[in-house]
């Protein structure tokens, strides 16, 4: 009979999004007649744009058409969309042939554990996006949890508070393997400035370790001054892998398309380049992104369409405005909402589950309690600027009722 993956043994509960929606689901079993709206889990929720649809149409029609269909593509992604978010995204500092094309972030961070494997040694911020602990575990990367810190005894976490302005000392890091490193960060919403970003490369050269920098929310990033990508950071080339998505700038997170960017300087510690052994990974275990949508990722970086993802990120940054201003009126110490589409409340001394709980069960508003990210955010809530205006405006006036 098989044996059970002893690494999925060593996770300590589900998957955090899921716990989410099945405690959204408990509470409104218990109150049927309530609308709860949900600041929780980071949904997009409004419709993609019309030059998007168009596309995404046309290149559905032809596919009905024998001159317009096409079957497997190159496991890579579309040539023309590859040169396309090297030009448009990166402004050609990463060359087409480094970008592979995917269908999400979180699919890539997935594969890049396999490439890496069990006996990668890994760092992470706390708090971070569950993903890179949790599918480090169960590729078997990360030791056993140790209940009584809620950590991996064989993961180092970068404790990302107020007090550091939510970027831990690079100085302080051991040599690992891999830093998972995400900005503008999930769940806290800060963004690293680039000397921060220049410390970090630096650091990660002098160890030798490679940088898995998740750049899923760039486009929120509305300082000009902060970086958006780890490459405009001199040395990256040399020590950094970056994930990224359309999900949260166009709204595909139901659509799926995302690429990775992965250099050719980087190599392993018997020189071979990290891109050969990716490119060989992302063709043994992935067919390719759906053809059809790789047209409304054309689309989405031609002009118009770069120019609707801006509409459709302020829409999200003015809801960030509007939660913050009412946490403020509240008196609640909040973080990020600036540069990020997340906010991040603290609530000293309280359990983060126990306020997640009381805002859910009082006012029906769902969040996402800090310590599913990771111990750290302990104290913490995050709310989310995914959601209709309507609602954004609804949930405001009911957290000013909250008894707190
Ligand atoms: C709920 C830092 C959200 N079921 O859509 P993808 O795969 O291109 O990108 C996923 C992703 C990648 N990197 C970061 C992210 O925050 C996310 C999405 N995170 C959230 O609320 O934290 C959605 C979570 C989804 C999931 O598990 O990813």
């Amino acid at each position: 009979m098989a044996k059970r993956n002893a690494n999925l043994a060593k996770l300590p509960g589900g998957y955090l999004f899921p716990e989410i929606n099945r405690r959204k689901k408990a509470c409104q079993d218990a109150h049927p007649e309530a609308d709860i709206i949900s600041l929780g889990i980071g949904n997009t929720t409004e419709p993609l744009t019309p030059h998007i649809t168009q596309a995404l149409a046309k290149a559905a029609e032809g596919m009905g058409m024998s001159d317009g269909y096409s079957g497997y593509g190159d496991e890579q992604g579309f040539e023309a969309l590859r040169g396309k978010i090297a030009e448009k995204l990166y402004n050609n500092v990463v060359d087409p042939e480094e970008v592979l094309v995917s269908d999400g972030a979180k699919c890539d961070i997935g594969r890049l554990q396999l490439l890496f494997g069990a006996d990668a040694s890994v760092a992470v911020q706390d708090p971070s996006y569950p993903v890179y602990v949790d599918g480090s575990v169960i590729v078997g990367a990360t030791g056993d949890f140790d209940e009584s810190k809620q950590q991996y005894g064989g993961v180092h976490y970068m404790a990302c508070t107020p007090e550091n302005n939510f970027f831990p000392d690079p100085a302080d890091l051991p040599p690992t393997d891999l830093i998972y490193f995400c900005s503008p960060n999930n769940p806290t919403g800060a963004v690293a400035t680039k000397d921060q970003l220049k410390a970090l490369v630096d650091v990660a050269r002098k160890n030798r370790s490679i940088i898995i920098f998740d750049s899923a929310y760039s486009p929120y990033i509305c300082d000009p001054e902060l970086p958006r990508s780890i490459f405009e950071i001199d040395g990256a080339r040399e020590c950094a892998i970056e994930v990224s998505s359309f999900s949260k700038p166009v709204g595909f997170t139901g659509v799926r398309l995302g690429w990775t960017v992965c250099p050719k300087e980087l190599v392993f510690e018997d020189g071979t380049p990290v891109l050969q052994d990716w490119n060989r990974i992302m063709t043994t275990v992935f067919n390719g992104a759906s053809n059809i949508i790789q047209h409304g990722g054309l689309a989405a970086l031609d002009e118009q369409g770069l120019a609707e993802m801006r509409e459709t990120v302020g829409f999200y940054m003015e809801n960030a405005a509007l939660i913050k201003a009412c946490l403020d009126d509240m008196g609640v110490q909040n973080y990020g909402g600036e540069n990020a589409p997340y906010i991040w409340a603290h609530f000293p001394g309280c359990d983060s589950w126990d306020v997640f709980a009381k805002i859910l069960n009082e006012v029906f508003v769902v969040t996402t309690p800090g310590a599913g990210f990771g111990p750290a955010g302990q104290g913490f809530v995050r709310f989310s600027a995914f959601g209709h205006r309507k609602s954004i405006l609804e949930a405001t006036q009911r957290l000013k009722r909250l008894s707190l």
